[in-house]
């Protein structure tokens, strides 16, 4: 799938994004990888063989001193039957790995005999092969310049090329490279008709010699591949082609949609199982009948992914992928949670499913995820037996800080990493919740740590956890026996109460998970307290309960609910609206009012939420300072704004 068609429009619109995490951007954008930069033909003394490379520093051109071409490039072809380069070439391509690995890996060479001939200088430039260099990037060749890259530098120490510094951080001033090549910006020097310009200028300055003299072009290029969708895999949705035995390739046509896999599968045998299944792959041309044979791979499960949100819009539609007018009405998915590990290619490639469609069908948006929140992993510490074998931590018993099977074998404690299968560090989960339950398992979970962070599993955790959940049922069972019927002057709960759900609305709208559990922890504290006290009627206690069981029942349903029916005789706590509040009880009781006279404060009255204006002139008439001020002083004006400021204008007098 043609995905690098989208390069550019799939990096701008990052910037639109508001509601995605910094590093996801930063990620993506450095997968597409976007690299300005131009194209340099070198003529070779190999039969005048051309050899293209791409720089993203052509003002550093004075400072060349070898060409690098990569161990499959064409140029090689020359040298194909040369047994040494022969082992160079098996080696390198051996150890090639990443791109990353290739910064880091030892720079290896093959010299050629060849040289190319540097486009400005009088000066002819070795060729060699290097094992740092890629196949599929820009043209596969570089000019290397040491001082300014330090990959170049590692290589030519080790080859003895000249290292010539044609960037300094200050102009005119010549520097010495050793140890560290000077990869920043700064003012060419050694560099003839380019010395004193800034790197800026003197990049565009070469860019126009080389157009000027046809021999280069000014370039982009991006690190993002086109998509390759085919993977040799049973599970997957099955490509709809078939090639028939006249080697025509030929699509199925759409009534013969969909496809579906066999379900006698042999996964015993290496290999994919479609490709050794004994008739599955057997067919007949729709058309005339000829032999033909089904595609055996199938698609990679990123094409499914990538727009399976769509058909969640449009789920009835028995015609097509979905109802443009239903995707419309939906898109774009107003938050989205996913694992950081998905932050490159899932995310990407449903951003370009939906541009790309976007096109075809006239969608009203252009990003398929206005918001994006990445959960962290939970983790736990890996025991290994002293063979190297990973063990499970329920196999594992403690005996003064050393770790044992129950055969005694000694098993050695490694960091905690995030939970995986093949590294047995797992929890099971049926385990836990058969003892403690579900609501406590998923309570642990959510209170441990801010969700976008790792969490660490811990038995203390759960067993925390497991505490609040029957404090929640000995709650209402003290609640089932208060007896308070007297209405009593005091709201201290009531008023939390409000605060709570304030409190809680804003932490579960900005994700602070964490935040809510703690103040709930705090909030059962108080309910508790206020029984203890006995100082409020059962039928408001019971209400704040009540309101306090719906809030919980977001995190915590099974024992929300069950309460919940206790006290209603209802199930329906799932249908219940998210409380109310009531906003009088959020104002402040008192409030520090400053009186000022012509402009300057003479004093602070302290007042009562909404206090008359008229109350707080005369306190401040009361005032000695204040009288004193004002004495022969006509008033001519108030200025007053409730809980805040009373400014009185005199006359001058
Ligand atoms: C000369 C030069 C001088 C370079 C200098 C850098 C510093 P990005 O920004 O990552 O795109 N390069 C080009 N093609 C390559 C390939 N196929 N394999 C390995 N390296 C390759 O990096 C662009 C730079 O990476 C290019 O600019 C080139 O080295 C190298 F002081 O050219 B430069």
């Amino acid at each position: 799938l043609n995905i690098t068609k989208y390069s550019d429009q799939l990096l701008y619109s990052l910037e639109k994004l508001k509601g995605w995490p910094e590093k996801v951007k930063l990620m993506q954008k450095n997968w597409i990888g976007r690299s300005e930069g131009c194209e340099i033909d070198f003529v070779t003394d190999c039969k005048d063989l051309k050899i293209k490379v791409f720089t993203t520093r052509p003002d550093t051109i004075f400072g060349a001193s070898f060409l690098a071409i990569a161990p499959d490039h064409p140029f090689t072809d020359s040298f194909k039957n040369d047994k040494e380069f022969q082992d160079f070439k098996n080696l390198a391509l051996k150890n090639i790995g990443t791109e990353s690995l290739l910064s880091t890996n030892e720079k290896l060479g093959f010299k050629t005999p060849f040289f190319a001939f540097h486009p400005f200088l009088k000066k002819k430039l070795p060729i060699f092969i290097a094992n740092f260099i890629l196949t599929d990037y820009g043209s596969g060749a570089i000019f290397g310049c040491p001082a300014h890259d330090q990959r170049d530098l590692e290589f030519a120490k080790k080859y003895k090329l000249e290292i010539i510094p044609v960037v300094s951080p200050q102009k005119a001033k010549i520097i010495n490279i050793k140890e560290e090549a000077y990869t920043e910006d700064g003012y060419a020097i050694n560099s003839d008709f380019l010395n004193d310009y800034t790197t800026k200028d003197a990049k565009k300055i070469i860019i126009d010699k080389l157009i000027e003299r046809k021999i280069g072009n000014s370039k982009i290029i991006y690190r993002l591949k086109d998509w390759g969708i085919s993977r040799q895999r049973y599970w997957g949705c099955p490509i709809p082609i078939i090639y028939r035995e006249d080697g025509k390739i030929i699509l199925v046509p759409e009534k013969d949609l969909p496809i579906t896999l066999p379900k006698d599968i042999d996964f015993g045998k290496p290999g994919n199982p479609l490709e050794n299944h004994p008739t599955w792959k057997f067919t007949k041309c729709p058309e005339t009948g000829m032999k033909a044979i089904r595609e055996t791979d199938t698609l990679d499960t990123f094409v499914d992914s990538s727009w399976y949100f769509l058909r969640f819009c449009s789920s009835t539609e028995k015609t097509k992928p979905f109802n443009v007018d239903e995707i419309n009405y939906w898109m774009p998915v107003d938050q989205y949670i996913g694992g950081i590990e998905h932050a490159i290619l899932h995310l990407l490639y449903s951003r370009f499913f939906t541009l790309a469609l976007k096109n075809e069908y006239k969608f009203k948006f252009n990003e398929p995820f206005e918001n994006l929140f990445t959960q962290g992993m939970v983790c736990h510490p890996t025991f290994k037996t002293k063979t190297g074998k990973w063990v499970f931590p329920k196999d594992v018993i403690e005996k003064n800080n050393s770790f044992f099977l129950k055969n005694n074998e000694e098993v050695i404690k490694g960091d905690s990493q995030a939970m995986s299968k093949s590294k047995k560090n797992i929890i099971d989960p049926d385990d836990i919740i058969s003892i403690y339950g579900a609501d406590a398992v998923r309570w642990f979970i959510l209170s441990d740590s801010p969700p976008d962070r790792d969490i660490q599993w811990s038995d203390n955790g759960i067993q925390g956890a497991f505490k609040y959940i029957q404090k929640i049922w000995r709650t209402y069972e003290k609640l089932k026996i208060y007896k308070k019927e007297k209405e009593e002057n005091n709201n201290n709960l009531i008023r939390n109460s409000n605060i709570l759900i304030k409190d809680i609305t804003v932490c579960v709208e900005k994700f602070q998970i964490n935040v809510a559990v703690a103040k709930l922890y705090v909030f059962l504290n108080n309910i508790n307290e206020e029984i203890e006290k006995q100082s409020l009627n059962k039928e408001d206690i019971i209400n704040i309960y009540k309101k306090y069981l719906i809030i919980i029942s977001a995190f915590i349903p099974y024992i929300a609910n069950e309460c919940w029916e206790k006290i209603t005789g209802k199930q329906d706590i799932t249908l219940q609206e998210w409380p109310k509040i009531d906003d009088t009880f959020l104002r402040k009781e008192n409030f520090d009012i400053v009186v000022q006279i012509n402009g300057k404060k003479r004093a602070i009255i302290n007042a009562t939420n909404n206090e008359s204006e008229e109350n707080i002139l005369s306190k401040s008439l009361a005032i000695k300072n204040i009288q004193v001020i004002l004495e022969k002083k006509i008033i001519t004006k108030k200025i007053f704004i409730k809980n805040k400021i009373l400014n009185i204008v005199t006359t001058d007098e």
